[in-house]
């Protein structure tokens, strides 16, 4: 860390009105090394003179993160080694690993963020394991961007800039820097991410293993306000969302934990984020890239998860492997000629199409039901000629748990079989509150209730609970069973405790089982249970 080059072009750029007056803000704070090795750069903005306080609060409206404390950072920071604690004794063959191409993309990136995620590279990554850095520009507008940026690239010989003359959106960005690589592997990365260190070794290590594996770093969030890297704990998979096929975070499914034998195994993951991860070159080939379709933003991470692991591969998140990402509050860029709206029904509807086989129906768009999703017989071929499995199959052998909304196992109305007119009904979704029986109404709403794989009774993502009073209540699902497994045998609804969900009055109440009418209930079986003890 002797040379920090990255404080003199910062210095360089304080003409520009949004930087901070370093000096000033150092001595104020206190502060030395801003940010060393993750830590938050905590600035009372009441104690910032007017003019900086002006420049504090425009910077995160402008980017969807507080610019004005990126910028107080040095481009060349130290980031934190990853956790846990067993990730220090693991060792790399690193002459035996194969080299990597790193593509960064970026639409009008903040400098300080953007050469703050290639200094992570270069400052974590073995120089023999590093072909290149090949940086994308999907036509930006900003100054800094254009000459700024290649003089001060000029000095970096392994990182080349590609510049896209129109904007092409992140997908075919993304393309352009794969097919300029150079080397059997690419890592792509977003362009507000720091590495941490010995973040690539075991990305390789594992596609070296098998060129069919996608090598997933656990996300960090590098904190949007004070530039902090927050350690995760513990380490989240992601998981797909309906209707909108997009991801969420989840927790490490129990059979998976059981599968692996330690802390640092590899873990089977049914998706990934999108932005983030090492893949052989000839297999993303293969998979043919990205359907050349796709728009500006979103989808894409849900194309690339199903076909890798429905045609022959898997993802696999690295606990040893660590990035950290800024998450924005908004985003910084527009979207050209096209709304997000568009782009992202669209996009998400193609992959629908293509993918998701009868399931289609619970998404948005699969049809074209809310924008035009073009045509998507090529992508089809694609599917065929790769001999890809079904969606069935991804369900029960990839993800069993993923919880569809309308597609329980038992799903529909739950009807009282002493007022057989009477639903459960979840209202307003109050979380504080036993569950009430309203008036059949037959049009959906909260009165649509589906047992997950997990015995959970869904309504989105409420769940009956019973871990409140002896009211049967919503709370917000947690998969982790206890309180919200149930189980229902044609009559009853139980927990393994044998409690009953009884009516009492016109709400929702745990009793001992006994067989009582008020205890009775009718609910459609919509299928079989899917198989949760499968391993891939
Ligand atoms: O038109 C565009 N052209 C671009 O080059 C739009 C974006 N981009 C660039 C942009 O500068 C950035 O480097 O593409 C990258 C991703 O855009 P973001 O940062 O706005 O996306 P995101 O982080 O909000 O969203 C996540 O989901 C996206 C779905 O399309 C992409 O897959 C992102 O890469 C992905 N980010 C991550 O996976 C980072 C970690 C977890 C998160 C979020
Ligand atoms: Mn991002």
């Amino acid at each position: 860390m002797a040379n920090l080059r990255g404080d003199a072009v910062s210095s360089r750029l304080l003409s520009v009105p949004d930087m901070p007056d370093v000096t000033l803000v150092k001595t104020l704070f206190n502060l030395t090394r801003p940010g060393d090795k993750g830590q938050p750069v905590l600035i009372d903005k009441q104690k910032l003179p007017a003019e900086e306080r002006l420049k504090y609060d425009l910077s995160e409206k402008e980017n969807g993160f507080r610019e004005y404390v990126s910028n107080l950072i040095p481009l060349r920071r130290r980031t934190p080694f990853p956790k846990p604690d067993e990730c220090q004794n693991e060792m790399y063959n690193i002459p035996a690993l194969p080299q990597t191409s790193v593509v960064i993309i970026f639409m009008n990136e903040t400098w300080s963020t953007l050469l703050r995620s290639v200094h992570s590279v270069l400052d974590n990554t073995p120089a023999s394991l590093l072909k290149e850095v090949l940086l994308v520009d999907d036509a930006s507008e900003r100054e800094h961007l254009k000459r700024p940026l290649e003089e001060y690239l000029a000095d970096f010989p392994k990182v080349r800039l590609i510049r896209s003359k129109t904007r092409i959106g992140l997908m075919k960005a993304r393309v352009i820097g794969f097919d300029a690589a150079a080397s059997s592997t690419v890592t792509f990365l977003d362009s507000h991410c720091e590495c941490f260190q010995r973040w690539l070794e075991p990305l390789l290590a594992r596609v070296a293993t098998d060129p069919k594996i996608v090598a997933v770093p656990v996300t960090e969030t590098i904190n949007s306000e004070n530039f902090g890297i927050e350690n995760s704990n513990p380490i989240h998979v992601a998981i797909l969302t309906f209707p909108l096929l997009s991801y969420d975070w989840a927790y490490v499914p129990k059979r998976e934990k059981q599968r692996v034998k330690s802390l640092i195994d590899p873990i089977h993951t049914p998706a990934m984020a999108g932005g983030m991860f090492t893949i052989s070159k000839s297999w993303f080939e293969r998979l043919g890239k990205y359907d050349p379709e796709l728009l500006i933003w979103g989808g894409e991470n849900t194309e690339l998860s199903l076909k890798v692991w429905m045609c022959g591969g898997r993802i696999e998140l690295i606990p040893c492997s660590h990035v950290g990402h800024v998450f924005r509050t908004h985003s910084n860029y527009h979207y050209g000629n096209v709304k997000s709206y568009y782009s992202y029904h669209r996009n998400t509807g193609r992959v629908g199409n293509v993918w998701l086989d009868d399931y289609k129906k619970f998404t948005m768009n699969s049809d074209g039901q809310l924008v035009d999703i073009g045509d998507v017989s090529e992508r089809k071929r694609l599917r065929e000629d790769l001999d890809c499995k079904s969606f069935r199959w991804y369900l029960n052998n990839v993800h069993p748990e993923l919880y569809i909304v309308g597609d329980g196992v038992y799903n529909g109305d739950i009807r009282s079989a002493l007022q057989p007119s009477m639903c459960v009904d979840a209202r307003d979704y109050s979380y504080d509150v036993a569950l009430e029986m309203l008036p059949c109404h037959d049009n959906g709403e909260g009165q649509v209730w589906d047992m997950s794989e997990l015995g959970e009774i869904r309504h989105s993502i409420h769940c009956m609970d019973s871990g409140y009073s002896k009211e049967v209540q919503l709370a917000r699902c947690h998969g982790e069973g206890g309180h919200q497994a149930w189980k229902y045998d044609g009559r009853s609804i139980h927990t393994e405790f044998g409690d009953c969900i009884a009516i009492e009055g016109h709400v929702l109440f745990r009793q001992a089982c006994d067989g009582s009418l008020s205890q009775q209930w009718t609910w459609h079986k919509n299928r079989e249970q899917r198989n949760l003890t499968t391993h891939i």
